[in-house]
């Protein structure tokens, strides 16, 4: 299913004087509106392949139809969500949830509804069938050589997949880890590791770049080989220039300071991106942005701020991409509240005057500069992400349009109401 320009455009009509209304306002209360409008009209994020179907949890799984069968049909979701949002102009795969069997007729159906292939991701966190030898005992850190060169082997595969695609990233997340003291030489581990990644880096085309990500625990309960952002740093510090930090926000211990290690991974050159979500007590995927907003627009003062040191840009500086899992939500309605989300917190990070923030830190004056942070964060933006989408073809209200335009019915009546999407 395909959503047309023109059918986007019938659904705005609607809501287009209140809009315009919202609009004018906003623009009369803020000094740098068309310039936000802009900024928010060029920033996509990225939609993960594994997203798309229902989530689930190790109790069960309540599939919500409709769910995309095929490789081919993940891209048509993504294409939906970018026809409504215009902000999601890219995929990221999981191989090998994900092969792309035929690559060129693949990149040309993504490209036919304005799609390009994000980071690739490598998969040594499962035993495939027909696997030789298994992870049980981890990937990439493994005591035994042989499971280790598997695993290398794999991640170079799935570089190639990505070069075909026209991918530039890959993506690498380990469950490595151990489950109970002493099971586990920790320097032997990291060490392994380390020299795993090195063959891994050297081969990486030239234009590529490889991203590593840490979790603190899950599924190993005891220790995980790159736990968090030092070790993570660590490795990529000492792999090279192609190689930095990816951050996952669901990967901290309850009540880090996410911004901070945002703040100082960017400076170091070493900010890779995100994986966007939420959470409550652990690694939940949850929307991003539906606990704790305010960190969310936290993190995006820190990177407006950061990258504009290092003179990056914005929409194409580092990499954005949703990690999330959506148990009870239609996939699609929550991938595009992920994406509103995120754009809110961006845009109201614009809105900081970052000279007069800098004033008050030079000063201690530490009630202003929180005035100063609240009064941006307290700001509704959408009428600016609104908009941006406008102005980009999308939808005024994607989510309404969405609903209105029963695209969920459609896509159920196309795939059946059985239909599983590989991945988690
Ligand atoms: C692990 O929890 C993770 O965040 C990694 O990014 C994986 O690649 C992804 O989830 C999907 O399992
Ligand atoms: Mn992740």
């Amino acid at each position: 299913m395909q959503l047309e320009k023109q059918v986007i455009q019938d659904m705005n009509s609607d809501a287009l004087s209140a809009h315009q209304r919202k609009y004018n306002y906003i623009s009369g209360e803020i000094a740098n509106a068309a310039k936000v409008v802009e900024k928010l009209e060029a920033f996509n994020i990225a939609i993960p392949s594994w997203a798309l179907g229902t989530g689930g949890t190790r109790f069960g799984r309540f599939s919500g139809g409709g769910e995309p069968r095929s490789l081919e049909e993940k891209i048509e979701d993504v294409g939906l969500i970018h026809a409504l949002n215009r902000s999601s102009n890219s995929i990221s795969l999981h191989i090998p949830w994900d092969i792309p069997d035929n690559a060129s007729s693949i990149k040309f159906l993504a490209s036919q509804l304005g799609l390009h292939f994000d980071a690739v991701n490598s998969n040594t966190f499962q035993d495939q069938k027909d696997q030789a030898l298994s992870y049980k005992f981890g990937s990439l850190h493994h005591v035994d050589k042989a499971v280790r060169r598997q695993a290398v082997e794999h991640n170079i595969e799935v570089i190639k997949y990505g070069v075909e695609l026209g991918s530039k990233a890959l993506s690498v997340w380990l469950a490595d880890g151990s489950n109970f003291p002493g099971q586990l030489n920790f320097r032997g581990a990291f060490q392994n590791t380390f020299e795993s990644l090195q063959e891994i880096y050297d081969a990486l085309p030239d234009d590529w770049k490889v991203w590593i990500e840490y979790k603190p625990f899950e599924p190993n309960f005891y220790s995980t080989t790159i736990g968090d952002w030092g070790q993570s740093y660590l490795l990529a510090n000492k792999l090279g220039q192609k190689a930095s930090t990816l951050v996952d926000l669901g990967h901290h211990l309850p009540n880090t300071n996410i911004e901070q290690i945002v703040s100082l991974l960017l400076m170091e050159g070493k900010l890779a991106g995100f994986h966007f979500n939420d959470s409550k007590y652990g690694d939940d995927d949850l929307t991003v942005g539906s606990i704790n907003p305010y960190q969310l627009f936290l993190i995006f003062n820190e990177l407006v701020e950061g990258m504009d040191a290092r003179g990056l840009d914005h929409a194409t500086g580092i990499g954005w991409m949703i990690d999330a899992s959506h148990n009870v939500k239609d996939p699609i309605e929550d991938l595009l509240q992920s994406v509103e989300a995120i754009k809110i917190a961006y845009a109201q990070a614009l809105l900081i005057d970052q000279a007069e923030l800098k004033a008050a830190q030079q000063n201690n004056d530490v009630a202003k500069a929180q005035e100063i942070l609240q009064q941006a964060y307290r700001t509704d933006v959408r009428p600016l992400l609104a908009e941006a989408r406008l102005r980009a073809g999308g939808a005024i209200d994607p989510i309404a349009a969405f609903r209105k335009l029963s695209v969920r019915d459609e896509l159920v009546k196309e795939r059946g109401l059985k239909t599983v999407a590989t991945g988690l």
